[in-house]
């Protein structure tokens, strides 16, 4: 065992105290506009603030919501919500970005979903639009992998969870994320580069989170909702204001999808 899955284990055990379920099933990473979609999943049975479980650093960003949450879904599956992602331009460090993952899947998790707002940089795409993650480049310069964890990243995310997805909604398309450090926003210029290197998602979290998540073995799902156009290909400048505008309008449509996603997932 690493350091970092001892740390996880240790939090994974605190859960399973705090919330009195001792095993969950999914684990469920709320981005921007996402919030609202844990109420529609499955009865909450216990929420513990993060700020209580160890290895989560007490933070606040409007559109974040720093709780950590078991739910039961109808069918019984217990279900575990980190509302409390930390961001790689906060932590500066994988390894603590990656902690809540690894956390999951100490706590049993072995599907996990994925979930963001980020910039798009496809016309066809633009804000409200959800997009499936097919790939992602993992531009941080960092990974949560310690010594010689030599991960397959082939199928990183599941396409037997996307093809779920789809007989949900056939018209969500596909996109490859690029992870950018942050917490600057792009220039034009980083999005034609990232352009061609094949991306037409860009955020600032996911990927270094999907690599834990693939060491462990998870099956995940990686669901993006775009909430501006990436900068220099939209109207005007990019600001948080706009991102937040656009998760707030699209939270019930995406909520109601994702709550649907998850109990196909059964
Ligand atoms: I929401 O356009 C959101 N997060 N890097 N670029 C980056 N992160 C984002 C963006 C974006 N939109």
């Amino acid at each position: 065992m690493t350091l970092a899955t001892v740390a996880a284990t240790e939090a994974a055990q605190i859960i399973a105290d705090r919330t009195g379920v001792d095993h969950h099933d999914i684990a469920l990473v709320l981005g921007s506009g996402w919030g609202a979609a844990a109420a529609l999943i499955g009865e909450e049975v216990a929420s513990v603030p993060a700020g209580d479980i160890p290895g989560f650093e007490a933070h606040a960003i409007p559109g974040h919501h720093p709780t950590i949450q078991s739910l039961r879904t109808t069918d019984g599956r217990a279900v575990l919500v980190l509302g409390a992602r930390q961001h790689f331009y906060q932590v500066r460090d994988a390894v603590k970005v990656a902690h809540g993952v690894r956390m999951a899947a100490a706590a049993g998790c072995t599907q996990l979903v994925l979930t963001n707002g980020c910039g798009s940089t496809r016309p066809d795409v633009g804000p409200g639009s959800v997009v499936l993650l097919a790939d992602h480049l993992n531009y941080t310069g960092a990974t949560p992998l310690e010594g010689a964890s030599f991960v397959d990243m082939t199928n990183v995310y599941s396409p037997r969870l996307r093809d779920l997805a789809r007989s949900i909604d056939s018209s969500l398309p596909d996109g490859v994320y690029i992870q950018f450090s942050g917490p600057q926003y792009e220039t034009p210029a980083e999005v034609r580069m990232a352009m061609g290197w094949g991306a037409n998602l860009i955020g600032m979290s996911t990927a270094l989170e999907a690599i834990a998540a693939r060491e462990a073995g998870m099956e995940i799902l990686g669901l993006s909702l775009v909430t501006n156009m990436a900068a220099g290909l939209g109207a005007g400048d990019l600001s948080h204001a706009e991102v937040l505008e656009v998760g707030g309008d699209a939270g019930p449509r995406i909520s109601k999808l994702l709550a649907e996603i998850v109990k196909a997932m059964a």
